[in-house]
């Protein structure tokens, strides 16, 4: 599936940490889930590789990723080798990885608190938008598309409710970023690719615009723009 041009190489002057002497791989698709340990890793000045991931191509679906995936799905982290599935499990790690980054917060009750958010964006967030995404996967009456939509959406709107509420007066979900920040940004903007309109939550809308502005979520969605052109060059 894959070659090693495919793979680009980012190196970074890292922190000191058991992350640097591991060989990690990141499987990572534009537009997917897999934005949120690669804006981890970014953060965490990790030496990592990239092997891209092209969904229109059903690539999740080979032989050869089912393999180290049974789950078809991203992201998955080869660390030295041994695969690693689902964004909570890898801020964990990345945490205990890279404990100088800030991955998840330093004090435990924060932590747990984040991983909380995460949760939430994983099995509360996440499983809405794949519904918007593909109503048909999901209920295949005929004509109930337009039906299934409607109804995700006034599920989303309540869950955005919750977290404007949960970042009112706060620039991050903490004192600082933390991986909560990217993961809940990333079903954001998820929301905001389908064209669903929830620009009344101004909470949220000033937390995607200062997610934007980090240097990390930058770098990440440069990559993730060249990536998409490569993908469209070579469809
Ligand atoms: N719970 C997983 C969700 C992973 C997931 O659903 N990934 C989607 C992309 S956002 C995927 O790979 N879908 C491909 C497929 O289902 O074949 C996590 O948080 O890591």
């Amino acid at each position: 599936m894959h070659n090693s041009t495919s793979g680009l190489q980012w190196n970074y002057l890292g922190y000191s940490s058991v992350g640097e002497s591991m060989k990690i791989t990141l499987y990572y698709a534009p537009v997917a889930c897999s934005l949120v340990p690669l804006i981890s890793l970014n953060e965490a000045g990790a030496d990592f590789e990239i092997k891209p991931v092209n969904m229109r191509k059903a690539e999740q679906m080979s032989a050869e990723y089912l393999r180290m995936n049974p789950k078809h799905k991203v992201p998955l982290l080869l660390i030295d080798g041994k695969p690693l599935t689902e964004n909570v499990a890898m801020a964990l790690w990345m945490t205990r990885a890279f404990p100088k980054a800030g991955i998840l917060p330093a004090d435990s009750e924060n932590e747990v608190r984040a991983i909380s958010i995460m949760a939430w964006c994983a099995s509360g967030i996440h499983p809405h938008l794949s519904r918007f995404n593909s109503p048909l996967k999901f209920c295949d009456t005929p004509g109930s598309e337009e039906g299934t939509q409607r109804m995700v959406a006034k599920e989303l709107d309540h869950v955005f409710e919750v977290a404007n509420d949960m970042l009112s007066g706060r620039e991050y979900f903490f004192d600082k970023w933390c991986a909560a920040d990217s993961h809940f940004f990333w079903t954001w903007r998820r929301a905001i690719q389908f064209k669903l309109d929830f620009s009344k939550y101004r909470n949220c809308v000033a937390h995607c615009e200062r997610m934007q502005q980090r240097p990390a979520v930058k770098k990440a969605l440069d990559f993730e723009k060249q990536l998409q052109e490569q993908f469209a060059k070579a469809a």
